[in-house]
């Protein structure tokens, strides 16, 4: 009876699972429903994670391993093994795969802004540079990645030019020509522009002009990515509807990125989603070391729910939702921006069950 009780225990919430249809047989009518996958999900073939990967999304994003200074750390350095086996298992399994990030300001090695001599480089050397990097890395997936974000986070929250090395050394026109390299490099592959508080005014409008003026001088842009890091009151709904209303008015698709909902307590002055930021660790600041309460779990179901709601209302105008981790465990929020914390920031715990309010959203899907 002990051993009935057992194996039953343990098998009980794959069976649940298997009982209740997927994400991607419910939602991803609507629109691709795809999540970040870390190198570890991957490869470990037999883990929960790389089953929930297959069975719930029909969508994948590289969370890290696509990223310059994963790609090339070291000038003619080459580090090609994670991305080709994340293409690798996206394409064994059917999925639309998609590039994350060409051109950020944030983990890109110092080399690409630097001569021998550590100066550096000119406008003209790392334009060159930039098409060079593009070319080799979109040449090298073309035909094999549906789409790719090619600016990430150019712009500041209050609308203005992050002043990122290739924004300083380039200027304003480096916009326009990564997405020139992008689309030499592959012309079938979809070109988003990706960023963070998309629901700010001014940071939205700034989008929607850069977009527009793209448009204009007839360069590709299909897609733009809200990263949709969001909290238990932040962004106000109201406000995150006008901007998707707003983007999908330029002319290109919406797409929900990089989507969580942190339920930790910020520090003082903290906002957005910018890596560079890091606090302290303190037990006052990870709340939900040994679970979330009643309440917490209550209001962080209603509100994916409410988000979920908004998304199909916007069906037409939305091309893909992306969870930015699998499940609780995989969350960047572990780290960020307090290291060693417990985040609940998924629909999937940290042993990857799902948790109670995702029946509710597949229910609104069917
Ligand atoms: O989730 C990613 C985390 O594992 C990395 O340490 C971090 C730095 O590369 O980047 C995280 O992903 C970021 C994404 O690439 C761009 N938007 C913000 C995401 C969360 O920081």
């Amino acid at each position: 009876m002990r051993r009935f009780c057992l194996i039953l225990t343990l098998c009980l919430p794959v069976c649940m699972m298997a009982q209740q249809e997927t994400l991607r047989e419910t939602v991803g009518n609507y629109f691709h429903i795809g999540c970040a996958v870390n190198s570890s999900i991957v490869q470990a073939t037999d883990s929960k994670a790389n089953e929930l990967v297959r069975t719930q999304f029909n969508s994948i994003v590289a969370e890290n391993c696509m990223k310059a200074e994963h790609l090339s750390p070291r000038e003619g350095e080459w580090n090609w093994a994670e991305a080709d086996a994340f293409v690798a298992f996206g394409e064994a399994n059917h999925m639309q795969i998609i590039g994350h990030c060409l051109v950020w300001h944030s983990q890109t090695a110092e080399w690409m802004f630097r001569d021998k001599n550590g100066k550096e480089v000119s406008r003209e050397v790392l334009i060159q540079r930039m098409r060079w990097y593009i070319r080799t890395v979109v040449g090298r997936y073309k035909g094999h990645i549906a789409g790719w974000d090619v600016c990430n986070e150019s712009f500041e929250d209050d609308g203005t030019r992050r002043q990122s090395p290739w924004q300083r050394i380039i200027g304003d026109d480096y916009i326009e020509l990564a997405y020139r390299f992008a689309h030499e490099a592959d012309p079938d592959a979809e070109l988003y522009y990706n960023d963070y508080s998309m629901s700010v005014p001014a940071k939205y409008n700034a989008v929607c002009e850069m977009v527009k003026s793209l448009k204009a001088k007839g360069l590709r842009i299909d897609a733009v990515g809200m990263q949709s890091h969001n909290g238990l009151t932040w962004p106000k709904l109201v406000e995150y509807d006008r901007a998707i209303d707003a983007i999908a008015a330029t002319g290109v698709k919406v797409i929900i990125s990089e989507l969580d909902m942190n339920v930790l307590p910020n520090p003082d002055s903290f906002s957005g989603a910018e890596v560079s930021q890091q606090f302290e660790y303190s037990a006052k600041m990870d709340p939900y070391a040994n679970g979330i309460d009643k309440r917490t779990q209550d209001l962080f179901g209603e509100r994916w729910q409410a988000f979920f709601y908004l998304y199909r209302h916007h069906c037409h105008q939305i091309a893909r939702v992306t969870f930015w981790a699998v499940g609780d465990a995989d969350s960047w929020l572990n780290d960020w921006p307090i290291p060693g914390r417990h985040a609940h920031a998924t629909l999937f715990d940290r042993d990857y069950n799902p948790k109670p309010f995702l029946k509710e959203i597949i229910k609104m899907y069917k």
